[in-house]
Parts: structure tokens; C-alpha cells; sequence
């Protein structure tokens, strides 16, 4: 047996535990180990029944993720043996019974389910969760699942990937029974009811597949979904084929089918880039210079100084994770509205069913106005989510290290301004920070933590960790203006007006990204944020620009117009009262005049050539972020967009797409673009590079430790 599996006699029962922390993922070794116990315990005469058990926190949380990435250099997973395993643990002649904590995720689930029977503690979750990495269940799960469960459950779990808790699977079938408190201790005494009561094997089982008139709507239902809330993925689809399959095939032809299915997931692009997603997501956590073991400040309370929208959903982010917060305004006017505002935030979240009006009230609670900043004397960190200027953040700075207790960290939500110049208002560089989140704050998972020159590690550990305790995904980035998301999204949005300047229609810009999976196009997006903001921002670093390099035009004509998107009913879009998008052709005619006027050529305009003059400048400035190594690696960049900028999973983020395009394909096409349209589009001296060596993003260090 290996190390990874222990086989133990209690009594007439066999007790096999998995050891391959953290989570037990299956993989070489396990899966072996597996087999070998089963076999000996089949062998020995002592044993009448046999527990499988998870050691550490968990079950078992699936098959080993690494194993997947084998396929970007063309070998195969090993995790093959477990076709051969879930037969045999059926076939055993003596009950086997899974005793499930944590998780059973994945091929967790799938070997719980070839179990005879299933046991579990309360608080432990089962699902499929196969699809967000863009694959399906490969061991069974979509035909075993739902002769146990049911297919409209099973078709749920296996399509979307969301878990499901203990007392959902008792109901649904899925578990036999829940064991409060000793888990082996309930999971032996059940073994032992069960000696000599043979039962059906799952795949053996069909009274819960329901009829093709019944199983219809389910299956149509399931597909409408997936492509509204998974749009562009490929997985969750071929899941709900295979649920479907279950119920119209033998148990072995839809596994057949299943595992040719699960071998096209595996190899597909989109998968590759889900495996991306899921390690990155997990490394961006992992800062070279600051060990894990850097000691973290306690964060029990938090100021929030400005209750604009910023400030009032950042006052609920920490709200919402137990920790009480003082919100400060000038005067008592504003801090009733951000207070009235956080208010009927929170009334939506009841009136849609995400939080009790229990929940909501103890939020409240912990969400204290108050008008005077020495009521911060005490705060453990403060976060300033005042107007975006220079001079008032320095202010407002300046005060804060006056009132704070020294060891307060002091944090900015600014968007695009030095860390280091608000850092310089203060006695305390060490304990000054960007923690930049992205609205709507309370919902956005994203929190770009940015790093001054003299920010402490102490200072840097606490945020990061704060930025778990909050539900967000922290990534450390540098200072430099507009830090990762914002710099990038500069030029991808200034493409976007280009474009519409050289000939294309606004909504034709937007289809062509949306299509390209984004969650809406740039311009739209612009309508949202609001055009004034970034008019306001380019008036004061017009100074800044250099002479005769093209600039757009559009945007400031609008907001010249009054048309500042969304919040006055028009901008590049006119709005409705419920604000739905409608096209404007007063707005294409305003652009086709400006345009002659400053001598663009117009021409006409592929979606294509849209994407990539879009995508590939994200890219490129992407490039020059890491060679500055403003971002520790190409995966921060692509966290970042992933979940603050919209931009589709599936591709794995804009340096991934990139890798996956070719490098030096990309780079062949900014060299086109450089030539038609000029300097904006320099090549970053990094992708030269990679793309001249065959190098990639995603392989790429730069030759230092910490964030510039
Ligand atoms: C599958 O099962 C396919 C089968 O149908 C067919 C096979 C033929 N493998 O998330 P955490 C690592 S596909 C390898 O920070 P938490 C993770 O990278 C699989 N590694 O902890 C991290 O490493 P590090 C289907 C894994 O408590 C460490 O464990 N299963 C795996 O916040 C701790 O993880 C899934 O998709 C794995 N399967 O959350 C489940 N899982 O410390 C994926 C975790 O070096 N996993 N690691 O950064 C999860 O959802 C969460 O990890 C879990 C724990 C909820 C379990």
C-alpha cells in the first residue's frame, strides 16, 4: 500500500483512510493505494464490512488538478485507474460505506458514489464542481448521479457546479445518513447495521430516471440556463448531454459516452485556461517576498471615510464579514444619504433573496455614521473612499496619521494616484497602502492591494489577508497610475472609440466584444462608470499627453453635450427609464462629422479586426505592466481581469489569450497596427522578446522578488 492510504482493522470492520493532504485529491498513489486496500480488505475474513474515510479536513475534494495540466505538454492524466477502482469498490462483496466531512467534490463524489452506502457530518458539502474547470464529471458521476439523486438534481449539480449541502443530499438520496459527532465512530456503527443487507448498486438503479415526457422540460430548461449564465462555455452543456444520456442509454454505453466526452473537455482550450484560472486564482495569494509565516495584524474594526457609493459599499464589505465599522462624512447630509443608500442596497439583497432581513439588520448594526474623525482613534485600519484629487486624499492622509493609534494601517480606494505621494501626507509610509476595490464593492470580487516604496510587509500580509476574511481576491500589484486593471483598461478602452471613429458603429464595437465573451462592450461599459469621470481625470493630465499623438474625440464631445452615460439617460447609448441600452444613430452621425472634420478615413470594419485591436491592447500594455513587474506575474494580470473587468473565464485572462493565440502572432499583428496607426502601438520591448525566443506570459519571472 502507499503512503497516501492506511488500511485499519476496528473489530469486523476495515476502515480505509486517505492521507493526501490538504484535500485527499485523487491522484498516483491514491488511487492505487486505494485498490490495493480494498483488495486486502476483501481477503480478510475479520473484516464483514468496509469504511472509506478521509484524513486531514476533508474527504476527498476530487482528482488531483495538477494531473490535468499534464495535457499542455501532451501526456496523459494518471488518474485513469480510477475507471477501474469505482467497479470494484461496486463489486465488493462485503458494504462498503463512505464517510463523507468537508467536501466530496468531483471524483470525491463519483467514488462516494460507487459506496454501497454514504454517511456524512452536517456541515459537509457534495457536488460536481467539474464544469468551472471546464470539464464534466469523467468517473461516472453524470450516469451514477442521477439514478441516485434524480435528474433534475442531478442535472443541476453536474450543469452549473455548485455544491450542494449534507441535509440536500439525506433528501435528495445522495447520503443515507448524517453522523453528529464522531464521524468513524457513526460511520463503523452504520457499517455494521448494514452487514448482510445487500442493496442495489447505484448503476443498477433506474427508478429516479423519469420518462422522456417528464425529463423534457427539465433537460430545456437546464440548457437555457447554462447558456444565459455560463454564456461561451462549452462544459456546462456537454454535462447536460450526458445527463440526458443517462436516461436513454444502458449504464455502460453512457459511460462510454461520457468518457469520450470528459477526453475532448480535457483537451479542449477552454479547460486548459479553467486549470489556469483555479491555480491562479490560488497564486496570486503567494507574494515572493513575504512568506506566508509574515505575522498579520488583528483587523476587529474598520474606518470608512466617505459614505459616497464607494465608501458606503466598502463599509458593507466589512459589515457583511462580521467586522464593525465607523463611516465618516463632512456633514450630516451626505452621511444620510450614503447611510439611506447602504439601506436600500441591503433591501435589494432581501427583496432578491440574498440575505435574511435578519442578517441584514445585524449588518446595520455593525455599520456605525459618525461625523467626527477622532472617533478613529481606535480603528485597527482605515480605508479613505473620498473624491478622486490629489490634494484632498493628502488631506484627509494628513489627519488620519494625527488621529489613528500608531499601527493603524491606512488605506486608499484610490483608482489611479501614487501610493507614494499619499504616503508622504503621513508619518506612518510603512502602514500606507492602496486597497483599490471596484464597484459595486459590496458585489465585485476584486481588490487590487497596492504596494508603495515604503509599504511594510506587516502592512501588505494584513491586507492580503483581510482581503480573504472580506470574500475578495486580493492581488499585490505596484504603484504606477491607474496600478494593473485601470492602466490596462486605458488603451483597450481607447481602441474601442477609435474604432467608432474610423467607421464602425458603437453597437457594432460592443456585439463584437460581447461575442468575444466580455461581459459587456467597452463603450457600454463607459455609459455605466459614467463618461464623465475619465473626461474629468483627462482634463487634468492633458498636460501630461503627448503632442500630436491622436487622441479620441468622442467621449469628451459627449460629456461636452451633457451625455455622461447611464446616470443622464444617454451617452453613447440612449437609455430607457428601467436603463436599457438603445442604440443612438444621432450619436454614429455626431462621430461621422467629427471624424471628416479631424480627417479619419473611414472604412469598414471586421469584428475581427475589433477584437483585436481591443484585446491586443490590453495585451501589449499587459506586457510593459510585467517587464515593469508592477504585476508579480502574468497570472495577477489575468485575476485581475477575470474578476474586475469582465473579461471571460474560458479564455483565462488577457496575457492567457494571449499565450494561446501565439505570441508571435500577436506581435506580427501590433506590428501591423503600429504601422497603420502609429506610436500608441509600440510593441512592448517584453513581447518582442517572447514572441523572437517562442517564450510565453505565463512562464515568464522577472529576475526580482518583489512587486516595483
Ligand atoms: C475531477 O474530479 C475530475 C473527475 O470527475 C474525473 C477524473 C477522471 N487537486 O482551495 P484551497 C489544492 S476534477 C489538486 O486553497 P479551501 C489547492 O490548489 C476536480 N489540488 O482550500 C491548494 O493548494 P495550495 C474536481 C487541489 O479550503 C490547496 O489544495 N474538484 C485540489 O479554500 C488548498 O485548496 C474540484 O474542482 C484538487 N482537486 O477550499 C474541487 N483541490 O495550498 C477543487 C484543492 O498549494 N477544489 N487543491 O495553493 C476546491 O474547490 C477547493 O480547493 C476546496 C477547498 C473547496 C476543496
Amino acid at each position: 500500500m502507499t503512503d497516501l492510504v492506511h488500511l485499519t482493522q476496528q473489530g469486523d470492520v476495515a476502515v480505509i483512510t486517505i492521507n493526501n493532504l490538504p484535500v485527499n485529491a485523487l491522484g498516483p498513489g491514491v488511487i492505487e493505494g486505494l485498490a490495493q486496500a480494498l483488495r486486502q480488505a476483501e481477503a480478510d475474513k475479520r473484516a464483514s464490512a468496509v469504511v472509506i474515510i478521509g484524513g486531514g479536513r476533508t474527504f476527498v475534494a476530487g482528482a488531483d488538478i495538477h494531473e490535468f495540466q499534464r495535457v499542455m505538454s501532451g501526456e496523459a492524466p494518471r488518474t485513469e485507474g480510477l475507471l477501474s477502482l469505482l467497479p470494484a469498490i461496486e463489486a465488493c462483496t462485503k458494504p462498503v460505506v463512505m464517510a463523507i466531512h468537508g467536501n466530496a467534490f468531483g471524483g470525491g463524489l463519483e467514488l462516494a458514489l460507487a459506496g454501497h452506502y454514504r454517511v456524512a457530518t452536517p456541515d459537509a458539502q457534495v457536488g460536481q464542481p467539474e464544469v468551472k474547470l471546464g470539464l464534466i464529471p469523467g468517473a461516472g458521476g453524470t450516469q451514477r448521479l442521477p439514478r441516485l439523486a434524480g435528474v433534475a438534481l442531478a442535472v443541476e449539480m453536474c450543469a452549473t457546479g455548485n455544491p450542494i449541502s449534507a441535509a440536500q443530499a439525506l433528501k435528495a438520496g445522495i447520503l443515507d445518513r448524517l453522523i453528529e459527532g464522531d464521524l468513524l465512530a457513526g460511520a463503523i456503527a452504520f457499517a455494521r447495521e448494514v452487514i448482510g443487507k445487500p442493496r442495489p448498486k447505484a448503476r443498477d438503479r433506474s427508478e429516479k430516471l423519469g420518462t422522456p415526457e417528464t425529463n423534457a422540460p427539465i433537460f430545456a430548461a437546464a440548457r437555457d440556463a447554462a447558456q444565459k449564465k455560463q454564456r461561451g462555455w462549452k462544459s456546462p452543456q456537454v454535462a447536460i448531454e450526458l445527463v440526458e444520456a443517462a436516461t436513454r442509454l444502458p449504464f455502460e454505453e453512457g459511460l462510454k459516452l461520457e468518457q469520450a466526452r470528459f477526453r475532448e473537455c480535457l483537451f479542449s482550450d477552454q479547460s486548459k485556461a479553467l486549470v489556469h484560472v483555479f491555480f491562479g486564482e490560488r497564486e496570486v495569494a503567494k507574494v515572493p517576498d513575504i512568506p506566508k509565516e509574515t505575522p498579520a495584524l488583528p483587523v476587529n474594526s474598520v474606518g470608512v471615510v466617505g459614505a459616497g457609493t464607494m465608501g458606503g459599499g466598502i463599509a458593507m464589505v466589512f459589515a457583511n464579514a462580521g467586522i464593525p465599522v465607523l463611516l465618516r462624512e463632512v456633514d450630516q447630509a451626505a452621511l444620510d444619504r450614503g447611510m439611506a443608500n447602504i439601506q436600500k442596497n441591503y433591501a435589494t439583497s432581501v427583496q432578491r433573496g440574498r440575505f435574511t432581513q435578519q442578517f441584514v439588520e445585524e449588518r446595520l448594526r455593525l455599520i456605525k455614521p459618525t461625523l467626527a474623525f477622532d472617533s478613529f482613534a481606535d480603528v485597527d485600519m482605515v480605508v479613505e473612499a473620498v473624491f478622486e484629487g490629489m490634494a484632498l486624499k493628502k488631506e484627509v492622509f494628513a489627519q488620519l496619521d494625527k488621529v489613528c493609534r500608531p499601527g493603524a494601517i491606512l488605506a486608499s480606494n484610490t483608482s489611479t494616484l501614487s501610493i507614494d505621494e499619499i504616503a508622504s501626507a503621513t508619518a506612518r509610509p510603512d502602514a500606507v497602502i492602496g486597497t483599490h476595490f471596484f464597484s459595486p464593492a459590496n458585489v465585485m470580487r476584486l481588490l487590487e492591494i497596492v504596494r508603495g516604496k515604503a509599504t511594510g510587509k506587516q502592512t501588505i500580509a494584513t491586507c492580503m489577508q483581510v482581503a480573504k476574511r472580506v470574500g475578495k481576491v486580493g492581488v499585490l500589484v505596484g504603484n504606477c497610475r491607474g496600478f494593473v486593471g485601470n492602466r490596462m483598461f486605458h488603451p483597450y478602452r481607447r481602441e474601442a472609440q477609435f474604432l467608432v471613429e474610423e467607421g464602425a458603429n458603437p453597437e457594432a464595437v460592443d456585439q463584437a466584444l460581447y461575442d468575444f465573451g466580455m461581459a459587456m462592450g467597452a463603450l457600454a461599459t463607459g455609459d455605466l462608470a459614467g463618461l464623465d469621470v475619465g473626461w474629468r481625470i483627462r482634463k487634468e493630465y492633458r498636460h501630461l499627453e503627448r503632442p500630436g499623438v491622436r487622441q479620441p474625440l468622442t467621449e469628451d464631445r459627449l460629456c461636452e453635450m451633457g451625455r455622461y452615460g447611464q446616470k443622464t439617460g444617454a451617452g453613447w447609448y440612449k437609455y430607457d427609464e428601467k436603463r436599457r441600452a438603445i442604440p443612438d444613430p444621432e450619436v454614429t452621425q455626431l462621430v461621422r462629422r467629427w471624424a471628416a472634420e479631424a480627417g479619419i478615413e473611414q472604412r469598414k470594419i471586421t469584428p475581427a479586426e475589433i477584437v483585436d485591436r481591443c484585446i491586443f491592447a490590453l495585451v501589449n500594455e499587459g506586457a510593459r505592466i510585467l517587464e515593469e513587474g508592477i504585476a508579480l506575474r502574468a497570472v495577477d494580470i489575468d485575476i485581475i481581469y477575470l474578476n474586475g473587468y469582465g473579461f471571460p473565464a474560458y479564455r483565462g485572462g488577457p496575457m492567457w489569450y494571449a499565450d494561446t493565440v501565439g505570441l508571435k502572432k500577436v506581435y506580427g499583428r501590433i506590428c501591423e497596427f503600429r504601422e497603420r496607426h502609429g506610436e500608441l502601438w509600440d510593441p512592448a520591448p517584453l513581447l518582442q522578446q517572447l514572441a523572437e525566443t517562442g517564450g510565453t506570459f505565463a512562464a515568464f519571472r522577472k529576475p526580482q522578488t518583489a512587486a516595483a
